[in-house]
């Protein structure tokens, strides 16, 4: 890498982080791998590539691997440290069986007497009640064969149209945004273009702690002279060296759009020729954007007007440009709109489908891409086909050797299911790889609802806080325990690589879902020998769809570091770059680039609304969530791991120095912070780095630690995501300890 300036380095060395290429790193220098296994980081969809060193059946450490294209050795703290997780005291090895009597509210039983138990509850209550009552909720930190057999064994073995998966709390704003706008939900660019962009536009996206990788990207681009704009209510450390920071108001990020595209018009800056060819729908949304003028937007989105008009004319007057957002704008009862209107000042450019033009979600979970499409999300069948449609249900039924008349409907989100446990409609859960009492908004309802349960069987690695509700625990597998492939944010689909086998009774999770299967005595397709032979079958199942894998094989995989689809036969070289002129697509068939019949994008009107609920008298702060560097989500893996968890032990609130004056609170002090929903305690960090009309709290913990007790469950109305980045709260100093 080429040398970095010296006013960058001073940037990092004040506030970090920054992607290092750490050199290898194991627990005990003296001890010699016997094994080095190639494969990726099991935590965010970047997806990092990196070398595990096995001694006996552990993980000892890591080695960079410096060949893997997109991080070249490259890894944040949470890839370098990812290797000590397996041998945690914590890792489950047994199955545990609920226990009211032990100290610890479980006591370990016999796998076998654990899975025979499960079976007879899914049995005693879908006799009792139907095939409905029971709700399965699935994750996308999952390889793609397990999403797979997820979808499958949800709506084959157990006749319910309750699936859902932690997508929704994460993913599904863009996802239906793209799909609206484009046909298919997918980066349409590779990471490279970055590159040669002229602008990288980011809303709403921590870049350099919650893609770190990016980072890179970002400031090779700046070095070959990009200007970059970041839109986001805090100074975050990629914010520390845009060119451009537009501190906006939370949930107000269409507003902001619809103004920069009414610039657009005025000053001429639409490329009218790629209008007119490749899209439809231009004239409505130019209809809705009149009123967005400079003076309105920046009312509504309380960013100067100067800086509005600057953004503009650096994004209306480039020739090479792309856009990055995140889930500071997709996580809103509006993310819908707020991405739909992101979409529309790309199509207007007219830089997308060409080199150095792009555009893209930096997807979240580790297989958050590949975990969306092949049929885990309550609406959707594998290959990203829809479940209300006779010929996607014919394809798949056939795959699955039943009649589609067998599969039942879409179902519910993931909040709408623990919803029907409220109405007694659900009784039994099963969870896999999710965390919902943490990780679901205002979650002290989502408490009362796990223990409303009749039946409740939770499968994890660690116990986590919501497994601490079940009846029945089945020790699942950790990453480096499995094999199978995710897709990665750029939509590289890469190999994941068995390092070591599960220890004690655990089990890889594919067999624990074919062994219940087989309890039930309904082990017909659920009979797979390996991962390789369920990505056979999802081969075939996404043949014909959008999320087209059938030209893929683990070989073809592993051999050309990730093969990025669609890639429809095994001679196809797959699609880096979506919307190219010319480029293969099953629904255009060669009438355009888009993933429509007539090959054109939509322009969709992207209409504001605010925000579920605004601040008053009473509550007078937006309170806005998300992330720190070295946490992981809901933190059931990073709080195991004792760097990472030093690193930030706790949550905190950050907030502007002036209302922390105004409320004599200090930076250390703790604080109350209340909302309509629920409270907590914390230590203020006062920082100039935030709008002072919003405060902001990190996410990873539990319990009273929580900030999902404080958040509100309103919900997109198209997309079902939860609105985290926006609620209001009052803050006062707490003189308790
Ligand atoms: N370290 C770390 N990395 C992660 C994860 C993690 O838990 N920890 N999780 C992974 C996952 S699953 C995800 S989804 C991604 C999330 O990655 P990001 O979306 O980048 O992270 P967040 O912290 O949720 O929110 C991003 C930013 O949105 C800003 N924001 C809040 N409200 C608004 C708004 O209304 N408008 C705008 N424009 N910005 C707003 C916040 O200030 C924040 O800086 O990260 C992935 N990577
Ligand atoms: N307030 C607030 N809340 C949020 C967000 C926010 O920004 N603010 N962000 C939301 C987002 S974007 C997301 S993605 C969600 C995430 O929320 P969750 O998905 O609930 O969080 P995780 O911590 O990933 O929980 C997953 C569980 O899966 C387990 N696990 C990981 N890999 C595997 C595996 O291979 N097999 C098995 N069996 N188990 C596995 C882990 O041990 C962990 O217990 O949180 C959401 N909640
Ligand atoms: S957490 Fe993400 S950025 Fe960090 S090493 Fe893992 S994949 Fe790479
Ligand atoms: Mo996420």
């Amino acid at each position: 890498m080429a040398a970095l300036p010296a006013k960058v380095e001073a940037i990092i060395e004040k506030f970090g982080p920054h992607p290092a290429r750490p050199s290898a790193l194991r627990l005990d220098p003296g001890v010699e791998p016997d094994k080095v296994v190639r494969t990726h980081c099991c935590f965010c969809g970047q997806q990092c590539g990196i070398q595990l060193l096995v001694h006996g059946n552990q993980l000892i450490g890591f080695e960079p691997w410096m060949e893997f294209p997109f991080n070249q050795g490259k890894l944040c703290p949470k890839g370098v440290k990812r290797y000590l997780q397996g041998s945690h005291p914590d890792r489950l090895l047994h199955a545990l069986e609920r226990d009211p009597s032990s100290s610890h509210g479980f006591r370990a039983v016999q796998y076998d007497h654990a899975v025979s138990r499960t079976a007879g509850e899914i049995k005693r209550i879908q006799s009792q009640y139907g095939p409905d009552a029971l709700a399965v909720i699935s994750g996308a930190s999952l390889t793609t064969e397990k999403t797979y057999l997820m979808g499958k064994f949800a709506r084959l073995c157990l006749k319910t149209p309750y699936i859902d998966y932690n997508g929704r709390l994460c993913m599904v704003s863009a996802a239906a945004g793209n799909k609206k706008a484009f046909g298919i939900d997918r980066a349409a660019n590779p990471w490279a273009d970055i590159l040669k962009a002229q602008v990288v536009w980011i809303s709403g996206a921590n870049v350099a702690e919650c893609a770190p990788i990016t980072t890179d990207y970002v400031w090779q681009a700046r070095e070959n002279g990009a200007r970059i704009i970041v839109v986001d209510p805090r100074v975050t450390p990629i914010a520390r060296t845009c060119d451009l920071f537009l501190p906006i108001k939370p949930g107000r990020d269409v507003a902001l759009f619809n103004g920069i595209l009414h610039i657009m018009i005025e000053k001429g800056w639409i490329a009218r020729d790629f209008v007119e060819t490749y899209t439809v729908g231009f004239d409505s949304v130019a209809q809705y954007v009149r009123s967005w003028n400079p003076k309105y937007t920046s009312e509504v989105t309380g960013i100067s007007e100067g800086a509005i008009r600057q953004a503009a004319e650096l994004w209306g007057t480039t020739t090479t440009s792309f856009l990055l957002h995140a889930r500071g704008i997709e996580h809103h009862s509006h993310g819908v709109q707020n991405v739909l209107g992101a979409i529309n000042i790309v199509l207007a450019s007219g830089r997308i489908g060409r080199e150095g033009c792009g555009y893209a979600t930096i997807t979240g979970q580790g297989n958050g891409q590949g975990g969306r499409e092949h049929g885990q999300k309550c609406d959707q069948l594998p290959g990203a086909r829809d479940i209300s449609d006779p010929e996607h249900r014919a394809h798949i039924a056939a795959v699955w050797g039943t009649g589609p008349g067998e599969l039942q409907g879409p179902g519910v989100d993931v909040y709408e299911i623990f919803r029907k446990i409220s109405l007694g409609e659900i009784k039994g859960l099963l969870s896999i790889s999710f965390n919902p009492l943490v990780s679901l908004p205002d979650n002290n309802f989502v408490r009362a609802m796990l223990e409303k349960l009749e039946f409740y069987c939770a499968i994890d690695f660690f116990l986590n806080e919501t497994a601490y509700h079940a009846d029945i625990v089945l020790p699942g597998s950790l990453h480096e325990e499995d094999e199978g492939v995710v897709t990665t944010a750029e939509g590289r689909t890469i190999k994941i690589n068995q390092a070591v086998t599960p220890p004690g009774d655990a089990r890889q999770d594919w067999l624990i879902i074919q062994d219940i299967a087989g309890a039930l005595g309904r082990e017909r397709g659920f009979t797979f020998a390996s991962p390789r032979e369920i990505f056979e079958e999802l081969r075939k199942a996404s043949r014909g769809g959008v999320a087209d894998y059938s030209g893929l094989t683990y070989e073809k995989i592993e051999e050309n570091f990730g093969v990025f689809w669609p890639c429809p036969d095994e001679d196809h070289p797959g699609t880096p770059r979506l919307f190219e002129p010319g480029s293969w697509n099953p629904i255009a068939r060669g009438a355009g680039p888009f993933y429509f019949p007539d090959g054109k994008a939509r322009f969709c009107v992207a209409s504001y609304s605010p925000p579920a609920e605004s601040t008053d008298g009473e509550f007078p702060f937006i309170l806005t969530t998300g992330r720190v560097v070295s946490h992981y989500l809901t933190g059931a893996q990073t709080r195991r791991i004792g760097p990472l968890a030093d690193h930030t032990p706790e949550p905190f609130l950050e907030i502007h120095p002036h209302p922390a004056r105004e409320l004599g609170v200090s930076d250390g002090d703790r604080v109350m912070i209340e909302s309509r929903r629920g409270q907590m305690v914390l230590s203020a960090r006062v920082a100039e780095t935030i709008r002072p009309d919003t405060v902001f709290i990190p996410y990873h913990w539990p319990w009273e630690k929580s900030v999902n007790q404080l958040t509100i469950s309103a919900q997109d109305p198209i997309s079902r995501i939860p609105e985290y980045k926006v609620c209001a709260v009052r803050i006062r100093r707490y003189a308790g300890s």
